[in-house]
């Protein structure tokens, strides 16, 4: 494959105001016919060859104004050598093979539904066009089927006519008014079922909201479609965002590569993000749910109003919706509980992509599969990016920014220099230190030292950054970072911090230089510095602060965020020096405190519940090894988060055991924050619990107990992660099975379980679920759920220093290659941290990445991970 340039850019040549498209739905053998208004782009020399993107299509009929015309057509390429310099029509018709497509890419067939995934380039697959975000067209679609095969025919855009055709055949038309890039076209056919509402915007439309599934789950629609109203409104609210179509359409589908895309009035669903009630989703389901909707929906202006120049801008849509999106959660929820669960993606997903082969900028520079850039550092990072720039211009220019923004690109393609521009005016500050963000990759790494001076009543803070180097960046400039920070008197009492400079003003350090020293004046005491707060740029702090200040920090700090960060620090470091002290074996010294905190914080009634939840869950084990950076053993860093576990059981056990009793409630299932954040300090109570007692019977009573999937599941993670097994693993297991093995969806929420049990059996326990009738390699959330699972989520299991579970990983990645190989090529990113690995593990890694790399017909999908990974 060849590797596509940003330096390259240049506008297509032949642009497309209007397509017309009539589908005739067939499972081997769909037609296609493309009805093209085609223009040559200005700047376009006369005798320019006109070149379309295909993607294994068959050719069946080309005219150029109603004429047969010559052609070079091969299935991945239209060339017409002459074509007019002035508008004309291109006439294309294509037949394409909808069950065939195991890609998952183009127009496929899921569970019978046909349904489409154009985003990046699956427009090609369809018919031959300029398949690249830049060319914008005005679509109308007719779409003709059997009726019952498929009653229900959705496409972009508003409704046009429909009826009935000969021979058991109808049709749907439908129009978009809006000029949108080939890859956010959609179509759905078939026999799903709609659940209805309508919404009121800001200016008095109505608009007609439908949420279709598979027949039989239409009662599971209820939480997706009051998600989206609240996202419609809250949009208007918040941006002035108003909806643009009389309908807003969502089709859940059972075979989807990601989550959801946001077609243009018609998002497409993986259905593991629409279907809810208390008796299948939990609570990290429903807010997974109004947290992926409020995004798909977000994109109508951020992404399709305004869209991409190219797709190395791809973070001009994804970070900015990320960031939307975790702004309403952020005021559906609790700001502080939000902001703790992003930080932990970022750090459990992106900072070991930074760290890793796979590092790139948030804007790549180039790339050979673009399917392989819709990553944590371009959607996490990307989101970071954009609240950091909040801080560092100010909220009122930040809201300015964005719209002028909107009001000025609507309508276009635009790029991150467009986008900082906006922001620019809106300041009346340069961001071109800023935009490095954008352009370099990798964690900076920020080191912080403080000296009191007693005399002087001054406390000197001394910061130092520095950006490791990535694959083909090997100098990084020192970047803008925010710090946001407080000073804290003994009582506990935030102290005023007066602003000093440009730099250092409304409690935000501006670290702009590589090195930087603050002196804050007439501190009459040490006070005790709170750093990053609310973390406030996404950097690596190496803040080498007395523990006692660390403790004070988890106790006073009045941003509770940033609260968690200080006890999360602590427990990180404890656990951390366990394992370089004694392998894990032993407790670090100088914990008691610590572990008194424990204590304090589950019992501390005056804090949320569902903060009293994180705060007790320990230190994921991925970012544990991160942190460990260089010959890392998994199974000693497993084994001092046992040890610290333990600690700290042993020392409240019996009081988290009253605890628990007090919260174990009988009210029946609200899937409210405040509801969900009790099950959550519940279920982290009783992990801390059974291992308490050795016995899994508090566990077992309530999922014997308990109204709903949160508790049904969550005791059961208990049950099956908590080792030795206990007695009633088995039998709570067996009634899971029994109850839900009709259910896929529930079923991969155990197949994520037996793929999480830690220790050297996990390869083969994962192989002994691949044989189960309810694993289906062909669907992706199959895969992700038991694969995805073991690789991401079971460092001692997949890191087998025998290299079994590697092998396990490239057997699976071997075989889904050849049907879907953007799956495949997500899978094969789990090996990313292999370098970070002691040299057993190293070499086992390295072997089976060789090896894999060498199974011929791999996709480039693959290869061009592999590759890099190998780099
Ligand atoms: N834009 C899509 C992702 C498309 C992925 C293509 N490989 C979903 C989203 O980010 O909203
Ligand atoms: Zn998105």
């Amino acid at each position: 494959g060849t590797t596509v340039k940003l330096s390259n850019y240049a506008p297509a040549a032949y642009l497309v105001p209007a397509i017309d498209l009539t589908f005739r739905l067939d499972p081997k053998r769909t037609i296609v016919r493309a009805v093209m208004q085609v223009r040559p782009n200005l700047g376009t020399p006369p005798g320019t060859e006109l070149v379309f993107d295909g993607d294994g299509v068959e050719m069946l009929d080309l005219k150029l104004n109603g004429e047969p015309i010559e052609a070079k057509t091969s299935p991945d390429e239209l060339r017409i050598e002459n074509v007019p310099h002035e508008a004309f029509t291109l006439e294309i018709e294509t037949a394409i093979d909808p069950e065939a497509n195991l890609a998952l890419s183009g127009l496929y067939r899921s569970n019978g539904v046909y349904c489409t995934q154009c985003e990046a380039e699956g427009f090609r697959r369809i018919t031959y066009f300029p398949d690249r975000p830049d060319v914008l067209s005005v679509y109308s679609v007719r779409i003709e089927a059997l009726a019952d095969q498929a009653p229900v025919l959705l496409s972009n855009g508003n409704p046009g006519e429909s009826g009935a055709l000969e021979a058991g055949w109808h049709f749907a038309e439908w129009h978009d008014p809006w000029p949108k890039p080939s890859y956010l076209f959609a179509l759905v056919g078939g026999d799903i079922v709609g659940s209805f509402d309508t919404f009121t915007t800001m200016s008095g439309r109505t608009v007609d909201l439908g949420v279709y599934v598979e027949r039989g789950k239409e009662d599971r629609t209820g939480w997706a479609v009051d998600s989206l109203k609240r996202s419609m409104k809250w949009d208007e609210e918040t941006f002035g965002r108003e909806y643009d179509l009389d309908v807003f359409n969502i089709v859940a589908v059972s075979d989807f590569n990601m989550g959801a895309m946001e077609n243009k009035g018609l998002n497409i669903f993986n259905d593991k993000y629409i279907l809810a009630d208390p008796q299948t989703a939990t609570d990290v389901d429903y807010a997974n749910i109004e947290t992926i909707i409020a995004h798909e929906y977000f994109h109508n202006w951020t992404g399709n109003r305004i869209t991409c120049r190219d797709w190395f801008q791809l973070c001009l849509k994804e970070g900015l919706t990320v960031y939307r999106d975790h702004e309403f959660s952020a005021d559906m929820r609790s700001r502080p509980v939000t902001r703790i669960a992003e930080v932990r993606t970022l750090k459990v997903a992106q900072f070991p992509e930074d760290a890793g082969p796979l590092a790139h900028p948030v804007r790549p520079t180039s790339y050979r599969e673009i399917n392989n850039f819709y990553t944590a550092t371009v959607y996490e990072k990307g989101s970071e990016v954009i609240r950091m720039l909040r801080i560092v211009i100010g909220e009122k220019a930040f809201q300015s920014g964005m719209a002028l923004y909107f009001d000025r690109h609507d309508g276009d393609a635009a790029t991150i220099e467009d986008f900082l521009t906006c922001f620019e005016e809106a300041s009346g500050r340069s961001l071109s230190q800023f935009a490095l963000w954008y352009h370099q990759a990798g964690t900076p790494q920020v080191t912080a030292q403080t000296a009191y001076d007693e005399q002087a009543q001054t406390l000197t803070l001394t910061l130092e950054q520095s950006t490791p180097p990535t694959p083909e960046q090997n100098e990084k400039e020192p970047v803008h970072i925010p710090i946001s920070f407080a000073l804290f008197g003994a009582g506990g009492e935030e102290l005023a911090v007066p602003n000093q400079s440009e730099a250092v003003r409304d409690n935000v350090i501006h670290l702009t230089d590589r090195e930087m020293t603050i002196e804050f004046q007439e501190m009459e005491n040490r006070p005790v510095l709170s750093l990053l707060r609310g973390f406030s740029a996404p950097i690596n702090l190496n803040f080498d602060q007395p523990i006692e200040d660390r403790i004070f920090l988890a106790r006073h700090e009045g941003d509770l965020y940033t609260r968690w960060q200080a006890l999360d620090r602590l427990a990180t470091d404890a656990i951390i020096s366990s394992y370089r002290d004694s392998g894990g074996e032993q407790l670090a010294s100088g914990t008691d405190a610590l572990l008194d905190l424990y204590g304090e914080m589950a019992a501390d009634e005056r804090l949320d519940t569902a903060w009293r939840a994180l705060a007790l869950s320990l230190p994921n084990e991925t970012t544990l090894v991160r942190e460990i950076e260089r010959n890392a053993n998994p199974d000693a860093i497993h084994k001092a988060r046992e040890t610290f576990f333990h600690a700290i059981t042993s020392r409240h056990g019996e009081a988290f055991g009253i605890l628990y009793e007090s919260l174990v409630s009988n009210e029946p299932y609200s899937p409210d924050p405040q509801s969900a954040g009790r099950r959550a300090l519940e279920l982290a109570l009783l992990d801390y619990c059974t291992m308490a007692e050795n016995s899994g019977e508090r566990a077992k009573k309530l999922f014997d107990e308990a109204d709903n999937m949160t508790e049904r599941a969550g005791t059961l993670e208990v049950l099956m992660l908590r080792r030795p097994a206990s007695q009633e693993t088995a039998a709570a297991r067996a009634t899971f099975e029994e109850r839900y093995g009709s259910n896929p969806l529930i079923m991969d929420k155990l197949l994520g379980m037996v793929a999480k049990i830690p220790g050297s059996d996990a390869p083969e326990r994962v192989r002994a679920a691949m044989t189960h009738p309810n694993y289906v390699e062909t669907n992706p959330n199959r895969v992700r759920a038991l694969i995805g699972s073991f690789a991401a989520g079971n460092p001692t299991g997949f890191h087998q220093p025998d290299g079994t579970g590697y092998r396990l990983l490239a057997e699976v990645i071997g075989r889904v290659a050849t049907r879907n190989p953007q799956l495949a090529a997500r899978m094969a990113t789990h090996f990313r941290s292999w370098k970070g690995m002691d040299s057993t593990r190293r070499e086992a890694a390295h072997q089976t990445l060789l090896e894999l790399r060498k199974t011929s017909g791999l996709p480039l999908d693959v290869r061009d991970i592999l590759d890099r990974t190998l780099s």
